[in-house]
Formats: structure tokens, C-alpha cells, sequence
């Protein structure tokens, strides 16, 4: 492709840096763009269906939303090394680590960006220079809004209290144990070359968790491997890297799967049961943890409506081979716990070219 695509989105966005890191993995040339409000907002919303970044613009002018489903579309359009590993029982872990990093690992990153004092200046400051500077209005209230926007959103106004707060924070730092264990064995998580798993954490990871002043430090003291882990994805090409030799699922990578089944599955499966219910706000025990006031996503729904989906894709013996690993770590029980999902028809049936809903906020449409 001679013409860079268009990557509008923000240079401290957790979705916007996960597709960075994938453009740049896999050679892709890009060139990123603030997104800028009211203006941007109101045109993605009216072509693309929600309001979220980052989106992609093609070189013959197309659009694209939702970073899980661009990444699929260009591993199927483009030429060259893949980004899922050969191995079938692989390729689905990837599935897991990508969502569980997506949906799970957004509560602690929104929570030490906007909950800290020193987070919410950076980056209410940040925001509010970057997509606000068209808005005629005093940068200490631009600022002031970002805050509680974000705030009212994604953390106290997303289930987060003062009685959880050390709950929260455990998800990160037993997440920064079990990666810095893996990290000093190889350089990614499944082996020598990065995969979708990789690119997945580097959402949460290369523009908060390594960004934002309070999490930084704490990995910088605890987990220096994970810090060089972040430089080195962003600074790898997986045209240069060795191949795969067996593909097997690293037996390391069980800690990880079992804060999926205990922590993320268990959230799925209370987010489904509220929007069944159609209770935009709900209460949930997950992993020990009581979150009180959640907001429910449907977003949410169909990111488990599309674990079980690739699972059932999978040939035998993957998917016996799936299933045991599964079981032997907590995830398959949680993974088929309702029976039905509480999907709209068609829901993101239109990704990455249309999105039904935003992965939390209560605009859904359809
Ligand atoms: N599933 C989407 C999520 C995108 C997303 O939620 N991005 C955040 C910023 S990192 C956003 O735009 N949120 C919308 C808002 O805050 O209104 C993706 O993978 O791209």
C-alpha cells in the first residue's frame, strides 16, 4: 500500500496505541491523527454507527471501527506474516489474552489514569489540548470536563468505590507478577515472535499502564521486564522474526488463563445476566471483588458471543486440546455458563465497516 493509512484516534488512547502497535508488528504504514470534537465525533458516529476510537481510514477512502475486528480484517486482506500463530489451540489463546486485555485490563488502566490525582492532570491536560482545541472555552474547564467525563464513565461511574479500590489495583499488580515471570523467560508471550496476544496487552500497556505516572513507576520497581516488553513490541517487526518452531501454548501462561476464568469470564457473565434483565446498572461479585453500580455493556455480550464463536470454530483435536486447557484453568465452565446471550439481531454484524454498540455507554442502537 503506497498511500499510509489513516489512523484517527489520540496519542494516549488505549485503542488507538493497540492499533498502533499492530500497524507497526506487522509493517503496516500509518499516519496517526487527533481526532477532533465536536466535529470528528458527530461524522463517525453518523457513518460508522458509534463514537469511539481509534477508526481507520483506507487509502480508497473507506472507514473502519473496532480494533478487534480491523486487526481480523487486515490479517485476512493482507499479505505476510501472520499474527495468530499456525496452531490452532494457540490462535484461540490469542482470542482469549486479546479480549481479556481489551475488556478486563481497561477497568485498572481507566482507574489509575483518572482516579490519581497526578493521572487525571496528565491526562485530562493531554485530552484536552489534543481534541478540544477547536472548543471555545477556558483550558481549565476543558480540563475539568475531561475529568469528569472520563470519571462519570469508567471508573466511579462505572462501579469503581473507595471500598474497592484495593481490589482494582490487585488485577494490575498480580497481572504485573505473572507477566514479568513470563517476560523474563522470552521475549513474548507465546515464544520468539509476537502474536494477536501481544498486540492485545499492548492496548493496556503502551499508552497507560507504561504511560500514566502512578502505574509506571510501580512497573519500573516491579517489573522491568514487562517495561522492556513494551519498547520491544513496539519496536518489532514480525517480518524479521524467527518461526514459529512448535507453537504450543506455554505452560506459563496458566496464571493468566485462571484470572480469566475468576475474574473477566465471571464479569461477562453478570454484565450478560443485566442486559438480559435490561439493568443498565448492575452489582457483581468478580474474583473476590464486589462492584457495586457497574454500567452493562452489549458490546460485552457479543465479545462473549465471539470466545464461545472461535471456539467452536476449532478442528479437532484442538478443540479436545482447548477444552482441557480450559478446563484445567477455570475458563470453561464460565465461558458456557448461560445458556443463551442476550445479543440484539445482527449485533456487529457490520465490523469493521459498522458498529452497533459502544463498549460501554448506554447508546446502543440496531
Ligand atoms: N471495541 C473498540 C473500543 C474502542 C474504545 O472504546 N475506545 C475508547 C478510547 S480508547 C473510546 O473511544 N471511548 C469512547 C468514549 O469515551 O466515548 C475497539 O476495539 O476499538
Amino acid at each position: 500500500m503506497s498511500t499510509p493509512l489513516g489512523l484517527y484516534g489520540s496519542n494516549i488512547s488505549y485503542f488507538t496505541g493497540k492499533l498502533e502497535n499492530y500497524f507497526r508488528v506487522k509493517g503496516l504504514d500509518y499516519r496517526l491523527h487527533a481526532m477532533q470534537f465536536p466535529g470528528d465525533a458527530k461524522r463517525i458516529e453518523r457513518d460508522l454507527g458509534v463514537y469511539q476510537m481509534p477508526v481507520v481510514q483506507l487509502p480508497d477512502g473507506r472507514w473502519l471501527t473496532d480494533s478487534t475486528k480491523i486487526i481480523q480484517w487486515f490479517e485476512a486482506e493482507q499479505p505476510g506474516p501472520a499474527l495468530l500463530p499456525g496452531n490452532p489451540v494457540a490462535a484461540f489463546i490469542c482470542y482469549l489474552l486479546e479480549d481479556y486485555a481489551d475488556e478486563w485490563l481497561w477497568r485498572p488502566a481507566m482507574h489509575y489514569r483518572w482516579h490519581s490525582v497526578e493521572g487525571s492532570h496528565f491526562a485530562s491536560r493531554h485530552l484536552a489540548d489534543e481534541h478540544l482545541g477547536g472548543v471555545p472555552a477556558p483550558a481549565g474547564l476543558k480540563r475539568a470536563f475531561m475529568r469528569r467525563r472520563q470519571r462519570n464513565g469508567y471508573t466511579r461511574g462505572d462501579g469503581i468505590t473507595p471500598d474497592n479500590v484495593v481490589g482494582v489495583e490487585a488485577i494490575f499488580l498480580d497481572l504485573l507478577k505473572r507477566l514479568e515471570a513470563i517476560f523474563r523467560r522470552r521475549p513474548f508471550l507465546l515464544g520468539q515472535r509476537p502474536t494477536l496476544a501481544d498486540v492485545g496487552f499492548s492496548g493496556p500497556f503502551f499508552r497507560h499502564f507504561a504511560l500514566d505516572p502512578v502505574p509506571l513507576e510501580i512497573i519500573r520497581q516491579r517489573a522491568p521486564a514487562v517495561l522492556e516488553w513494551v519498547a520491544r513490541l513496539w519496536n518489532t517487526r514480525l517480518a524479521d522474526c524467527p518461526a514459529e518452531v512448535d507453537g504450543a501454548v506455554p505452560e506459563d501462561l496458566g496464571p493468566l488463563l485462571e484470572a480469566i476464568g475468576s475474574e473477566y469470564l465471571p464479569y461477562l457473565n453478570a454484565n450478560a445476566a443485566a442486559v438480559a434483565a435490561g439493568s443498565k446498572r448492575f452489582d457483581a461479585e468478580v474474583g473476590g471483588v464486589a462492584y457495586r453500580g457497574a454500567r452493562y455493556s452489549r458490546y460485552r455480550v457479543w465479545c462473549l458471543a465471539e470466545l464461545r464463536r472461535h471456539f467452536e470454530q476449532l478442528p479437532e483435536p484442538a478443540s479436545e486440546e482447548s477444552r482441557r486447557l480450559l478446563e484445567q484453568h477455570g475458563c470453561w465452565r464460565p465461558l458456557w455458563e448461560r445458556e443463551s446471550l442476550p445479543l440484539l439481531p445482527g449485533q456487529e454484524e457490520g465490523l469493521p465497516f459498522k458498529a452497533s454498540t459502544k463498549m460501554v455507554g448506554t447508546n446502543e442502537r440496531v
